[in-house]
């Protein structure tokens, strides 16, 4: 059997890191698209040079061609500018936008069947645009936010009860930015949820209430921490995942940025972050959990913070109206 194509566009940092690990998983072959071609080309010959020392025999190659991603199973797209330190994700929109455009023609032209995953910023929005330019089937495009958003949040919940991160779950909904929408009720412990770990006295609702608040802002402080840049590893690690499970038909249910249709508080047309299935079909299925009152009403504040970025993008693009 043909192994899969994964065409990664933007070579960057992230880029370079999902060519990393899908290299290592053997996930397929890869292709590393950058409007600068040497950064493209030397990060896949270098990968290259490292698979007979670990073992692998993904091919990997650079380029500034679209055509070179005909026939990709999956296109992760990280082309763009990440955030400076103080700067907010939405003042990307500017420079991200063009970008996304870009890209959206390239795909659509050389790879419409792929299943694509957007991760340039400002998530939600940039995911909206990708799907509206390239006119591919909402199921088929998805944003990655979630995945790292639950992951960060997961990871501080395993810290405060010194326990493995394997055995704590975590869902988060919502737009990928500071009004996001951790949910702790149904964040468990090895099944037991967060707020049955507060009444067993495991930690308390201050505790809990910072660690929501520490993942909301997770994003800004790495970005504070690196000085130049924003983080990679865990964006890599999570659209990973998110491909690995479409291209082994994994059905794995992870938060994601996807095109509700009405699914959760009646929300339409707008991508959002969800919990949904990915499967062989791409975005199989959205979970259509209901809210208490306080989420819904968190759900609905993130929801006009995507629509206020989008209706700037909208006013920069007006094709997108
Ligand atoms: P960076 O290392 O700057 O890589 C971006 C790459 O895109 C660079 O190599 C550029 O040359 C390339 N590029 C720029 N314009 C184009 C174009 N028109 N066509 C093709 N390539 C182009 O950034 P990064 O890898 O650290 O981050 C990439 C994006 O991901 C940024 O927008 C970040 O804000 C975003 N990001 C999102 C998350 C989420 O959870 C959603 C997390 C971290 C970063």
């Amino acid at each position: 059997m043909a192994r899969a194509k994964i065409a990664l566009i933007g070579a960057g940092m992230i880029g370079g890191t999902l060519a990393h690990i899908a290299a290592r998983e053997e996930l397929g072959d890869v292709v590393l698209f950058d409007i600068f071609e040497g950064t493209a080309k030397g990060k896949a010959l270098d990968l290259s040079e490292a698979t007979p020392v670990f073992g692998k025999d993904s091919q990997l190659r650079g380029t500034n061609d679209y055509a070179d991603i005909a026939g990709a199973d999956v296109c992760i797209i990280t082309a763009g500018f990440p955030r400076k330190p103080g700067m907010d994700r939405s003042e990307l929109i500017g420079k991200n936008l063009g970008v996304i455009k870009q890209v959206a023609e390239g795909i659509k032209e050389h790879a419409p069947k792929a299943f694509v995953i957007c991760i340039t910023n400002p998530l939600d929005a940039m995911v909206w645009a990708l799907q509206k330019f390239s006119g591919l089937q909402p199921r088929k495009v998805v944003g990655m936010a979630g995945v790292l958003d639950s992951a960060r949040f997961r990871y501080f919940l395993a810290d405060e009860f010194g326990c493995s991160v394997e055995d704590v779950h975590a869902s988060v909904l919502g737009g990928h930015g500071d009004t996001m929408v951790p949910l702790v009720r149904y964040s468990t412990v090895n099944g037991v949820p967060l707020p049955d770990l507060i009444k067993m006295k495991w930690t308390t609702q201050e505790r809990i209430d910072a660690i929501v608040e520490r993942t909301r802002k997770g994003g800004g402080e790495i970005v504070g921490l690196l000085g130049n840049g924003s983080a990679f590893y865990a964006p890599a690690e999570s659209a990973i995942e998110m491909a690995t499970s479409y291209l082994r038909d994994k059905k794995r249910i992870l938060p994601c940025a996807v095109r509700l249709s009405g699914q959760i508080a009646g929300v339409r047309g707008l991508y959002v972050g969800a919990p949904a299935m990915i499967g062989k079909r791409g975005i199989e299925k959205v979970m259509n959990i209901r809210l208490k009152k306080d989420e819904r009403d968190m759900f609905m504040n993130s929801v006009a913070a995507v629509e206020k970025i989008i209706a700037d993008c909208q006013e920069m693009e007006p094709s997108l109206r």
